[in-house]
């Protein structure tokens, strides 16, 4: 039967990408609810599904809802997730509250739809995570993973709305001749990289960085996997590319590990290097599938590793349509 959906940061690059989504998966939308900030409240919007008036936040309003989409910041999951998730509702979080709780389910529904039992709280994970763990967990699952490398190049959609847009301004500025700002990033953008996404842990990683690492073990159910990451954002709208290579427990070819990617589900496999098809961030733009592509016989594992290259969009994949897809998994 159909089901009420209330998202919570309605107005956000997530949140908005979310109400697109329902709409292309033809979910089952009784009644659809988008809850923002006091300041956004009583403004209309125009949606697949009508205009529709923002409201203002009101945990007892989101109470009534069957299915609970939350586009907001980790304190604000913390403070409210609980409670909703206790009135009946089920609420897929997109922060990062709850993703390292033993008794919340972090699901990617491609790799382990079973973990999510009947709980009321699921956690969606990193969009980094996500992307990568569609491609990792089909070679696991087909030659065992002994250790995994990740190099991202991420998107500024990760930092939001704002952060595309200063992407987009600031390059403006720069062709300009204007001075070049930054708020959203520690550093200009436009025709640069910067290799810090989220603060510096003691190890010397950043918190995307070990997300990356603790999110993976804990969606493929390898809670030693050693994976080790470093997360770049450069000046991409909204896909996020890794460089993977990965070690395998038991020996792999490049086109026994593109059989086990075309099988897969959210994976399409782009490895026709010669005619330049290959993963790319515009490519993987609005698309549901994660591109894997480059996969290769890995120089120092041999036979027992590849490197491979993939793309997801970090708003669909990395985000929104993996929260729809959980709700899909209620239904
Ligand atoms: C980024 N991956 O690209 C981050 C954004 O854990 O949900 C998402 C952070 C998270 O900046």
């Amino acid at each position: 039967s159909p089901r009420r959906v209330a998202i919570v940061g309605a107005t956000g690059a997530v949140g908005r990408e979310m109400v697109d989504v329902l709409h292309r998966r033809s979910f089952p939308v009784a009644e659809l609810g988008l809850f923002a900030s006091e300041r956004s409240a009583g403004r209309t919007v125009e949606t697949p599904f009508g205009e529709k008036t923002l409201v203002a936040f009101d945990v007892e309003k989101v109470k009534g809802y069957d299915i609970v989409l939350l586009a907001v910041s980790g304190d604000f999951a913390k403070a409210h997730a609980p409670a909703i998730a206790a009135g009946g509702a089920l609420v897929i979080d997109n922060s990062s509250a709850f993703r390292y709780d033993d008794n919340v389910p972090l699901i990617v529904p491609e790799i382990n739809a079973h973990a999510m039992g009947d709980a009321k709280l699921i956690a969606n994970p990193n969009c980094t995570t996500a992307i990568a763990v569609v491609a990792l967990g089909p070679l696991h699952k087909a030659f065992g993973l002994k250790r995994v490398i990740v190099s991202t190049y991420q998107a500024t959609s990760g930092a939001g709305a704002e952060g595309m847009a200063e992407l987009e301004e600031q390059t403006r500025n720069q062709l300009d001749g204007k001075p070049v700002t930054n708020s959203v990033f520690r550093h200009p953008i436009p025709f640069n990289l910067i290799p810090q996404i989220d603060a510096f842990q003691e190890n010397g990683y950043t918190k995307e960085e070990m997300k990356v690492t603790w999110e993976t073990r804990k969606i493929l159910e390898i809670p030693d996997l050693p994976v080790s990451c470093t997360a770049v954002r450069i000046p991409t709208y909204r896909a996020h590319s890794e460089a993977i290579t990965v070690e395998t427990l038991t020996p792999v070819t490049p086109d026994a590990a593109r059989a086990a990617l075309a099988d897969a589900p959210g994976v399409v496999v782009k490895d026709v290097p010669a005619d330049g098809v290959y993963p790319m961030p515009l490519n993987a733009t609005g698309q549901f599938d994660v591109e894997v592509g480059r996969i290769r016989t890995s120089l120092i594992f041999g036979d027992h590793g590849l490197d491979l290259f993939v793309c997801g969009d970090q708003l669909l994949k990395g985000a929104a349509l993996n929260a729809v897809q959980i709700a899909e998994l209620s239904l």
